[in-house]
C-alpha cells in the first residue's frame, strides 16, 4: 500500500468525489476544472503520507490544515482557500490553463521545505517546492489546470542534519576534513560551528538547510595523512549507516520526528605511514666556486612532511643548520649561506609528519667570497705611465677562485680561467678602450669582481 493510498486520505476522497467528476459528464468541452491539495506532515519521515507508520517519537503522518492555500488562475485571479472539513484544499471552477499554486510556511522565513508527493511510491521521487514571495514567502507549484480534475499531495518537512567529525580518540577534528551533506539530489557544503567545533551543517541565507525526507548523506573528504575509519549516526537512537558511492547514508524514517536533527559522527584515523620521504637538491647543481651558497632542497612524502634541512659541513664540523618547518606532500627549503672562502659540503634530508627521514645525502662545493686583483705591471714593455693615467698599459689579474674574464667599458673578453692571468698592452682603441677615463672589471669564477679606473692619453 503506498501513502497515497493511505486510509484518511482514501476516505475523504470517497465522502466526497471531486465536483468536476461528479457534476461535468462531458469533461472535454469544459473551461473549468478543479483542484484538490493534500497537504500534509511528513511526520514518519519517508516523504509519503501514509499513517499507518510511526515515527521513534510515536508521531504518525497528519493532514495540515493550519495554513491558507492560493491559486492564481490563468486569468490571474486569486483563489484563496482554507482546507475543509475533511482536511483539503478544493479549488472549484478554475478556468483551464496554466496555474500557480502557494502554500505558506509555518515560519518566516521559511524553516521548512515543502514537497510535491503526488503519485510517488517512494521518497526518491519526491521534488522540492520552489520558495517564492507571495503575501510572505510561499511554496510554489506550477499546475495545469484541465477539465477532468487536478489533485496534488504535498509533504512538509523540516529535518536538519549535521555531522561530527572526531578524531579515534573522540575528541573534535576541528578545521580538518571538508564535509558535504546531501538530500534528494542535492548535495550542500557545511561548515563548521564557531562554537562547536568538529561539528558541521550545511546553511542557506535565512537558516538552516532543511532536507527532504529519503535517504540523507554524508560526503567527507579528510585532510592529508588521515582517513576516514567509521562513519555512524543517530538522534536519541543508532541508525543503520550504508556507504555507497563515496558517502554514506541512513534513511530518514529512522529519525525520532520530522523536525528533528540527527547527525552523522565521523571518526577520521591517521593513514599509517609506510614510506619515507624523499629529498633532492635543486640548488647548487655544480660545485662552484659561488661568492655564497644558494641551496635549494625539495621533499615529497605520500603522508605529509615536517620539516626539509640541509647543514653545511667544512670537513667534519658542521658550520651552518639550514630548515624550513613545511606541511603537504610537497615542498621546499630554500636558504642563501654566507661562508668563509674554503671547501664545503652541504648534507640535506626531509622528515615526515611520522617522524620518518629520507636518505641523507651530500654535495660538496666551494666558496670563493675573496673579490680577484688588478696589477698594473711594470717594465716599459708593458706600461708606460704611472698613477692611473698611460700611453700604454698592462695588468697582472690573480685570483686563489681562479680568474674568469674582465670587462672593460661593458665589453666583455673572456680569459682561461686560471689563478693568474693577465690583459696586456692596452691603448686607446684595444680591446674597447678610448683615450681618457676607462674602466676595468675583472671577474672570479664566483662571480666576485674588482673595478680599476685609469685614463689613457
Ligand atoms: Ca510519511
Ligand atoms: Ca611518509
Ligand atoms: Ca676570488
Ligand atoms: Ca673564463
Amino acid at each position: 500500500m503506498t501513502g497515497w493510498a493511505a486510509a484518511g486520505l482514501a476516505t475523504a476522497m470517497i465522502a466526497a468525489p471531486l465536483p468536476a467528476l461528479a457534476e461535468d459528464t462531458n469533461a472535454s468541452d469544459a473551461t473549468t476544472g478543479s483542484l484538490t491539495v493534500t497537504r500534509f506532515d511528513d511526520r514518519y519521515a519517508d516523504g509519503l503520507y501514509d499513517t499507518s507508520k510511526t515515527a521513534a517519537s510515536g508521531d504518525v503522518d497528519r493532514l495540515n490544515t493550519s495554513h491558507a492555500a492560493q491559486l492564481i488562475d490563468v486569468d490571474g485571479t486569486r483563489h484563496y482557500l482554507s482546507a475543509d472539513a475533511d482536511g483539503l484544499y478544493r479549488f472549484t471552477d478554475i478556468p483551464v490553463g496554466p496555474a500557480k499554486l502557494y502554500l505558506g510556511y509555518p515560519n518566516n522565513p521559511p524553516g521548512e521545505v515543502l514537497f510535491d508527493a503526488t503519485g510517488v511510491t517512494d521518497a526518491t521521487e519526491i521534488t522540492r517546492l520552489a520558495t517564492a514571495e507571495y503575501f510572505g514567502p510561499q511554496g510554489v507549484l506550477d499546475i495545469e489546470i484541465d477539465a477532468d480534475g487536478e489533485e496534488r499531495l504535498i509533504g512538509m518537512s523540516a529535518l536538519r542534519l549535521v555531522a561530527n567529525v572526531v578524531n579515534v580518540d573522540g575528541s573534535p577534528a576541528s578545521g580538518l576534513a571538508t564535509v558535504e551533506l546531501g538530500s534528494g539530489d542535492d548535495w550542500y557544503p557545511a561548515t563548521e560551528y564557531d562554537f562547536q567545533p568538529g561539528t558541521y551543517e550545511a546553511f542557506q541565507p535565512s537558516g538552516y538547510i532543511r532536507h527532504l525526507p529519503g535517504e540523507l548523506g554524508v560526503r567527507v573528504t579528510p585532510p592529508a595523512g588521515f582517513r576516514v575509519a567509521d562513519v555512524t549516526a543517530g538522534d536519541n537512537s543508532a541508525f543503520s549507516v550504508t556507504e555507497r558511492d563515496g558517502a554514506y547514508w541512513f534513511s530518514s524514517t529512522e529519525v525520532w520526528n520530522y523536525f528533528w536533527n540527527p547527525a552523522f559522527t565521523i571518526t577520521l584515523e591517521p593513514i599509517p605511514d609506510v614510506h619515507k620521504p624523499t629529498a633532492t637538491l635543486v640548488s647548487p647543481t655544480t660545485a662552484g666556486p659561488f661568492s655564497a651558497l644558494n641551496v635549494q632542497v625539495d621533499a615529497t612524502d605520500d603522508t605529509g612532511l615536517k620539516r626539509i634541512v640541509a647543514n653545511i659541513y667544512q670537513g667534519g664540523t658542521l658550520v651552518k643548520s639550514t630548515q624550513t618547518a613545511v606541511t603537504g606532500t610537497s615542498a621546499s627549503h630554500t636558504a642563501t649561506v654566507v661562508l668563509a672562502d674554503g671547501e664545503y659540503t652541504v648534507k640535506y634530508n626531509s622528515q615526515d609528519v611520522t617522524g620518518k627521514i629520507s636518505q641523507t645525502k651530500s654535495f660538496a662545493f666551494t666558496i670563493d667570497a675573496t673579490a680577484p686583483k688588478a696589477t698594473v705591471k711594470t717594465g716599459e714593455k708593458f706600461t708606460v705611465g704611472a698613477d692611473g693615467a698611460y700611453d700604454l698599459v698592462s695588468f697582472k689579474l690573480s685570483d686563489a677562485g681562479k680568474i674568469d674574464k674582465v670587462t672593460i667599458n661593458g665589453k666583455v673578453k673572456d680569459l682561461t680561467n686560471n689563478a693568474w692571468s693577465d690583459v696586456n698592452f692596452v691603448k686607446p682603441g684595444t680591446f674597447g678602450t678610448v683615450t681618457g677615463t676607462n674602466t676595468l672589471v675583472v671577474y672570479d669564477v664566483a662571480g666576485n669582481t674588482q673595478t680599476t679606473t685609469f685614463t689613457l692619453n
